[in-house]
């Protein structure tokens, strides 16, 4: 590992007054090793460093940055909002327009409420399922990561797998309860459990292409029958597309698997790298929300202008950009160019790919569900990583995590990464 000296004094100062000198697990590269560096500065596909190093970025501030870092479009949004006010507590017209835009983007999402974080995207998603359906209990799957909710840290991905805490210490054992996790992509134990509980069943909460223990996709007909048994049993389906949404589609996973949930939550790419969530859905459901509807949620900065500004102005130039049509051809480019690096360096490891998100596994087997994501080699792994980041490419600090590619990844950035990308599995 190449020394960074002013990257580590910085978090030898930042553990003396932060936890774990981060403020956010994953952050801290725990699952690789070593030390985080601290970004100096982030501009297109590029980070720099504090000691001034220069780094391809393919971890995009964990999936907000899909124009790439401090893009004009966003800058030029946010300084012109924050000319008349950062902040009002008052409803203000960029509200509106971002709920206008996400309906008419989302067909499933008929009204929307703006919160600050995906976490309180998918607590408030509970919250109301729990409370229009007058039932507790719900059900997750292992290995999906739906933020630091109590009910949804069961059995969690993201930082709490890869801190082995995917259980959470400070989750009342008796909430933990309500909560039943299941295999992804276990069609048979989805039936069994609609079977027992399903009428005690609030919701279902399901990222519908799981991207927090690495990356893996629904298999045939597996989202289908959940949304069947849902409707049977008169629970809602929540997809998860906090990471999905606006990244994989203009209407996220959704449109592509053409299934309409009953609540949607979504974040990252929906703020532009400002902190936004939002979470929306069938109209008789939102309407249960407070001040019309018994179910309480508020936030004291949702709709906060300066976030929806640079949310809008992200979301309108992925629209006139023709973004994910780019996006699919970079991330074809970039999987052509790992597959590559793999026959090149005799390694048959596991590289899964959706659009613009992407996972190598340090597995020869199939990745479908967390217990195969699990088998990977996270010691090779670290070793990759590290060799890539002292090479100037920068992936996520851990194997249970997903990586991004952004609309200023050039042609000439993915050939790079891909000679890097060589050369660590060659080491
Ligand atoms: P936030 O509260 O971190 O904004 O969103 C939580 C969340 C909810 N749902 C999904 C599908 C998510 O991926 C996330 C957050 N993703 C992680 C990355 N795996 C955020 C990175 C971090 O925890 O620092």
């Amino acid at each position: 590992m190449l020394p960074r000296p002013r990257s580590s004094a910085a978090f030898a100062e930042a553990k003396r007054f932060i936890p774990g000198g981060v403020n956010s697990p994953v952050r801290a590269f725990r699952g690789v090793g070593g030390e985080p560096f601290f970004v100096q500065r982030a501009s297109g596909s590029k980070i720099y460093d504090l000691d001034d190093r220069e780094l391809l970025d393919f971890v995009g501030t964990w999936g907000p940055a899909i124009l790439g870092h401090a893009p004009k479009v966003v800058l030029e949004a946010v300084a012109d909002a924050a000319s008349r006010g950062v902040s009002f507590g008052i409803p203000n017209a960029l509200e509106v327009e971002m709920a206008r835009t996400i309906c008419a983007w989302v067909p499933s999402i008929e009204k929307v409420r703006m919160v600050n974080s995906g976490t309180e995207a998918t607590m408030s998603c509970l919250r109301l399922a729990r409370g229009f359906t007058g039932r507790d209990k719900v059900i997750k799957f292992e290995g999906c990561y739906h933020g630091h909710v109590d009910s949804l840290l069961v059995k969690a991905g993201s930082g709490a797998l890869t801190h082995g805490q995917p259980d959470s210490a400070g989750v009342p054992a008796a909430l933990a309860a309500l909560t039943i996790t299941l295999p992804f992509n276990d069609a048979d134990a989805l039936r069994s459990i609609f079977a027992r509980d399903g009428k005690e069943i609030a919701a279902v909460i399901v990222e519908p292409v799981p991207a927090n223990a690495g990356l893996y996709l629904p298999k045939p007909g597996f989202l289908e029958l959940l949304r069947e048994l849902c409707t049977e049993h008169g629970a809602l389906l929540i997809f998860d597309e906090v990471m999905t949404g606006f990244r994989l589609a203009k209407g996220g996973y959704q449109e592509i698997c053409g299934i309409r949930p009953d609540l949607t939550a979504l974040g990252k790419v929906i703020g532009g790298g400002l902190p936004v969530g939002a979470f929306g859905g069938r109209a008789d459901i939102m309407d249960y929300l407070s001040p019309d509807g018994p179910v309480y949620q508020a936030g004291t900065l949702s709709g906060n202008p300066l976030a929806m500004a640079a949310g809008l102005a992200q979301l309108q130039e992925l629209e006139r950009t023709d973004a994910y049509r780019k996006l699919e051809r970079l991330g074809a480019q970039f999987e052509a160019g790992t597959r590559e690096a793999l026959l090149r360096a005799g390694k048959k490891f596991r590289f899964q790919r959706i659009g613009s998100m992407f996972c190598l596994y340090f597995t020869e087997g199939e990745v479908w569900n967390l217990e195969d994501a699990q088998r990977s080699d996270k010691a090779a792994f670290a070793l990759y990583f590290h060799h890539c980041l002292d090479a100037g490419v920068y992936f996520a600090p851990s194997q249970f995590e997903a990586g991004f590619l952004s609309l200023a990844h050039t042609t000439a950035d993915l050939e790079f990464a891909g000679h890097v990308v060589a050369g660590a599995l060659a080491a």
